[in-house]
This record gives structure tokens, C-alpha cells and sequence, in this order.
């Protein structure tokens, strides 16, 4: 038995390399085999049990080249199959965890429901020889160790985010981005979708603000945004796996892109130009114009509509060029708008400083006070300290993408902090959970995203799903080798730390 305080192990029990580490584990002799007579079958017909059981098959099939028929499952279970159920009959396990039994004549999940079921899938996935991602069929023996595991998350909220403002991605880019942070039973993913340099979301009220406001990034080439039925397919792949999407369009501040579009929304009703550089803090909505207040109430409502998660993320970071005052009227009566359209209001920490209701989040980033500040007015606090998990950090002096001004962060810095004591008079009662941010100032494509995002992002989702008990650099790294196979199977472009023994 291995459970969270057993001392590292580091035997070739494949068990021992999942990322994250689950609650516990206990593995025996012997293997369970797929071969091409096994079926998944699950408990119910129920259409969220079919699309996990779908997502397994497709899965699993380009490298076995076996079928994986999924059909609702009869009374007799049969030698050789794949098991999905809603009988775990464990409340602690709560929404996201589950138990994974393999036994040399079957495998079976359970949870109290199919998200859970979605996170097993993740262990399992991370069972099966790495292989198991290629995209042509191989012939080796597909064999899985037999062992049982129980697990369920230690934060509800484990979170990226992704600038696609600075630069702008394709939803294809998304997607992926997406399929990498599931296989580390990540939940959530927030976009930022808003900046000086580009509008990316249609608003059929303001459109402006994609055709001329998104016309451009940073360097000046490129640009571009998504309409609503692009926004809808993302939240609808991000949906099937079980990943909410939170939009964030950055307001007072950060809001050139909007300020180029439309002249009334500055205070002197003149238009800025578009903006392609990578400075901060110079532009700000008109905090005292009514016509403002309509614009963010048309902005909210129709990105409302569009996202069925229950957070609005509204930015509020760097707002250099609005007054303090302005500011905290500004953010009070957004809130108000955020609140009327059934959002609950995330902000950067800065928020803090508005009259915040209990219900608000704040982002901490940057300043300690601002975190200790939202707390005690009641908020919960994410976790994204710039010092460890913002993913656009350059790893050393020597790494070519990214910005330094943290520091810079290695893999191991990313892992070794602990949410808990992060911030003293912060405890976990008061922290949501943690999410890393990526800025995109200097990445351009997906290779670029790729090498900031891995080695660190597994290490920022195992904090998020282990917590805080027992982690060790130590015996994290030996498990991250070997995952680095994996991320040469799935064709990503990651970054080889000399921290890691690859
Ligand atoms: C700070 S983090 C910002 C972003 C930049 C980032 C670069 C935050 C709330 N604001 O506008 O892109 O630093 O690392």
C-alpha cells in the first residue's frame, strides 16, 4: 500500500509515474492485456456515460488499431473489458475522483459521476505504455499492471490560462492546448481574450472591436478573432472534457484594442491607434462616461450567453492610468453588471481594493497585500504567483522564449511551493485553487506554447490535485522523466531541463 505519506518509491512500477500522484495506489503481480475482442462497456444509458466511453475508444484506437466497441453494459461481466460505473459509492471522492481496479481479467472505473470517470481515464491513460498516444497503429503488447487506486482532487479550481490577445491562436491551437491540460486532470481553462493589442471575441453589438480592434497583435503581422459559433466549439470541446471555460476581457486598463475601435469610449472621444508593442499600463476606459457602462453591460451579456461556466473573469490588473477612486467605482459597479447577467466575478488581485462581495474571486498574482486584502473581505483566492507558475517566464538566462521580470523559473521552482503557506495568514479554507498563466508578449505559435507550457504545467497541475502533503522534487522529477517519453510520443515541443534526467 502507498498512500501520500509513504516515504518516495522509485521501483519501475509504472504506478509510481503518474502525474498527478494520486491519493493512493496498490499494485500487485501481474498485467491486464488489451486486445482486439476488448470492449468498454458503461454502467447506464446515460448520454454523459456514452461520450466518456466514446473519448476512450478514440483514445486508445489509433496505436492498438483495435476497435473499442462502447455499448451499455449487460449483467454478466466478461473477461478482457473495459468497466465505466456510477457505483463508487464514496462520497469523499466528490465530483472529480474515482477508483480505477485493474485485475488481469478486467478494468474498471468508477465514480459518483462522469467526470470522475474522465479524470480515471487520465490515470489509466498514463498506465498503458506510452505508445499508447501515437497516432499510427504499433505492434506491442498493450499490457496494463494490475493495480487499484483511489483518488480525488486536494483543490476544485486547477487552472491555465492563455493570452490570445498578445498573440492570437487558432481554435485548432486551443483545442490541443486543451487536450494537454486533461491529461493532467486540469479543470480549467481561462482565456484571455482582451488587451492593448487585440480584441478576439465577437460582440454583435460592438463590431468593431473584432474587425478593427482584432486586426493586429503584437509585431504587427497576423491578428485575428473568434466569431461566437468559433467561441461555442471551443466551450464545447473544453466541455467534453470536463474543463470550464472562463472568459476574461481585461477592463478598466489594457483596453487600447477597444479605446482604437471605438473614440467614444475614451474620455476626450478621441480613437487611439492600434498598438502592437508589449507595454503596460497606458490605457484606460472613460471610468465616468454612462456610455462605458453600456458597452461592458453588451460585452458581458453576450459573452454571458455564451459560456454556460459560471465565472466572468474581468481583468482589473495594471490599471496605471485610471485613479484609485475611478478605479474602485469602476470595479463595483462592473460587478454589479457581472452579477446581473448570473456570473460570478473573478478579478487580478488589484480588485481588492473595490468594494468586493464575498462571492468575487481574486486572482493573486503580483501582490501579497491585495490577496490578504480579498480574503479578509471574504473572497476566495486563486493562486497564480508570477514567481512560480507564470508559464511565459523564461526558464534561465539562456532559454529563448519568454519574459524575466519575476526572476526566472525553472522547472523545479514551479514545483516546489505550496499554496498553503505561500502568502502567511492565507490558508487553504481561503484558496480556491491555482492557475497558471501564459502570456503570449513574445510566443508566436504552438512550438512556442509547447516549450514554456512543458516541463512546468504537469508540476502546476500535481500541486493543484495532490496538494500539499508530501511532495518531493526529489521523487516528482523521476516520475517527470518518464513523462517525457509521453510528450515525445504527443509530438510536444518541451523544453529539456538539465534539472531532469530525461
Ligand atoms: C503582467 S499578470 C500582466 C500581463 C503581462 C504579464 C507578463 C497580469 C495580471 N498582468 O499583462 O502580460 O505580466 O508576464
Amino acid at each position: 500500500m502507498e498512500t501520500a505519506c509513504t516515504p518516495p518509491n522509485t521501483s519501475n512500477y509504472p504506478i509510481n509515474n503518474i502525474i498527478p500522484k494520486p491519493v493512493s495506489s496498490e499494485y500487485q503481480q501481474g498485467n491486464f492485456r488489451l486486445t482486439e475482442h476488448t470492449a468498454i462497456y458503461f454502467s447506464a444509458k446515460n448520454q454523459n456515460l456514452e461520450n466518456v466511453a466514446k473519448y476512450l475508444s478514440n483514445l486508445m484506437k489509433p496505436a492498438t488499431g483495435f476497435d473499442f466497441p462502447y455499448r451499455v453494459a449487460d449483467e454478466n461481466h466478461t473477461k478482457g473489458n473495459i468497466y465505466l460505473d456510477l457505483d463508487a459509492n464514496d462520497k469523499e471522492l466528490g465530483n472529480e475522483g474515482y477508483l480505477l481496479n485493474i485485475n488481469k481479467n478486467a478494468v474498471q472505473i468508477s465514480a459518483n459521476n462522469a467526470e470522475g470517470l474522465f479524470r480515471g481515464i487520465q490515470s489509466l491513460r498514463q498506465l498503458l505504455p506510452v505508445e499508447i498516444e501515437l497516432k499510427i497503429k504499433q505492434k506491442i503488447k498493450w499490457e496494463i499492471h494490475v493495480v487499484s487506486i483511489r483518488d480525488f482532487p486536494h483543490y476544485a479550481f486547477r487552472g491555465a490560462m492563455l493570452d490570445v490577445s498578445r498573440h492570437f491562436f487558432q481554435i485548432e491551437d486551443v483545442k490541443r492546448y486543451i487536450d494537454l491540460i486533461a491529461l493532467y486532470k486540469m479543470n480549467i481553462l481561462h482565456l484571455h481574450l482582451s488587451d492593448d493589442q487585440g480584441w478576439r471575441i465577437e460582440i454583435k453589438s460592438w463590431p468593431n472591436l473584432t474587425k478593427h480592434g482584432g486586426s493586429t497583435q503584437v509585431g504587427g503581422e497576423g491578428g485575428g478573432f473568434y466569431t461566437q459559433d468559433n467561441y461555442r466549439e471551443i466551450v464545447r470541446y473544453a466541455q467534453e472534457r470536463f474543463i470550464t471555460i472562463i472568459p476574461e476581457i481585461d477592463i478598466p486598463g489594457h483596453t487600447n484594442a477597444a479605446l482604437a475601435s471605438y473614440a467614444e469610449l475614451n474620455c476626450d472621444g478621441i480613437a487611439r491607434e492600434l498598438y502592437t508593442g508589449m507595454k503596460v499600463g497606458f490605457s484606460t476606459l472613460c471610468t465616468d462616461s454612462a456610455l462605458v457602462y453600456r458597452f461592458v453591460d453588451d460585452v458581458v451579456r453576450e459573452l454571458s450567453a455564451l459560456t454556460p461556466g459560471p465565472y466572468f473573469h474581468i481583468g482589473g490588473d495594471e490599471s496605471h492610468s485610471t485613479e484609485m477612486n475611478d478605479y474602485i467605482n469602476f470595479i463595483n459597479r462592473v460587478q454589479d453588471i457581472v452579477h446581473s447577467h448570473g456570473k460570478i466575478m473573478i478579478g487580478w488581485d488589484e480588485i481588492a481594493n473595490a468594494d468586493i462581495r464575498r462571492q468575487s474571486i481574486v486572482q493573486y498574482w503580483a501582490k501579497d497585500n491585495n490577496a490578504k486584502l480579498g480574503a479578509k473581505k471574504g473572497s476566495k483566492v486563486i493562486m497564480s504567483p508570477s514567481k512560480h507558475i507564470y508559464l511565459d517566464i523564461q526558464y534561465d538566462e539562456n532559454t529563448p522564449i519568454g519574459l524575466h521580470w519575476p526572476g526566472y523559473t525553472e522547472v523545479d521552482d514551479a514545483y516546489s511551493w505550496n499554496p498553503e503557506t505561500l502568502i502567511p495568514g492565507i490558508d487553504d479554507t481561503q484558496i480556491l485553487g491555482i492557475e497558471a498563466p501564459l502570456w503570449t508578449e513574445t510566443v508566436k505559435n504552438m512550438d512556442d506554447i509547447e516549450y514554456l507550457t512543458f516541463p512546468r504545467i504537469p508540476g502546476v497541475a500535481e500541486i493543484g490535485w495532490s496538494g500539499n502533503n508530501n511532495r518531493h522534487w526529489d521523487e516528482y522529477k523521476i516520475r517527470l522523466a518518464q513523462q517525457g517519453k509521453r510528450f515525445e510520443a504527443m509530438n510536444i515541443n518541451f523544453y529539456k531541463s538539465p534539472k531532469v534526467n530525461w
